[in-house]
């Protein structure tokens, strides 16, 4: 998809503030700090649309972005790394799995891991969620300019082990920073939008 528009549609709280629409979405979620902010401005080619890095910890809010009319891309909260608290753990997965399962149009979840770390065990409970609900997904290896190439192809590797992906399925390494593999990734999600008009028609 060639980027002509992009816009912030509004942050929502709980499930009614959500935008009734007819626009698919593709929902960008992962652990506090991984990188979605980031990734959404890479990917539409913006500095700072969506706002990154400012606030630690989980950011309780869903932000929707407008691209081209067409998408609508969803920052989902984000959680902690390594120690998640039970009631953190708990109210973060209430909002995602409350999204994950109302939302008609949504028809792409991006699972963002930090390419320096072994995914988590709430990367893997998302994983299963997303495998349970069978969502369409793409694993996204994120801040691959922070280690070398091989190091990447490495992390990969364990990542799609960690999180028990079939052997037909990629991790997708990026870096927002220097923009490697964007291109890709965007190939990606368009072959998943045109696989759903195939479907349509
Ligand atoms: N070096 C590097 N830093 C990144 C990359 N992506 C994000 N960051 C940094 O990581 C921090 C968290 O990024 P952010 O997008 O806010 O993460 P979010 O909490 O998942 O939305 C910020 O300081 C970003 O500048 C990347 O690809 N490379
Ligand atoms: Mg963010």
């Amino acid at each position: 998809m060639i980027v002509k528009n992009s816009s912030f549609v509004k942050s929502c709280i709980k499930s009614s503030d959500l935008p009734e629409s007819d626009l698919l979405e593709i929902a960008f979620a992962g652990r506090s700090n991984v990188g979605k902010s980031s990734l959404i401005n890479a990917l539409l080619n913006r500095k700072n649309l969506a706002r990154s890095g400012s606030r630690q910890g989980m950011t309780r809010l869903i932000n929707y972005y407008n691209v081209n009319n067409e998408i609508h891309f969803v920052d989902l909260p984000g959680y902690g790394y390594a120690k998640v608290s039970k009631s953190e753990m708990d109210l973060w997965g209430k909002v995602i799995e409350n999204y994950l399962s109302v939302r008609p149009h949504l028809y792409l979840v991006m699972l963002l891991v930090d390419v320096r770390h072994e995914p988590s065990e709430a990367d893997r409970m998302l994983m299963n969620w997303i495998k349970a609900a069978e969502l369409n997904y793409i694993v996204v290896a994120t801040k691959c300019d922070k280690i070398s190439r091989s190091q990447v192809n490495d992390a990969c590797k364990l990542i799609k082990k960690t999180l028990e992906m079939p052997d037909d399925k990629k991790v997708f390494p990026v870096s927002a920073e220097s923009k490697r593999g964007i291109p890709e990734l965007w190939e990606e999600i368009d072959s998943f939008i045109v696989e759903d008009g195939e479907n349509d028609s």
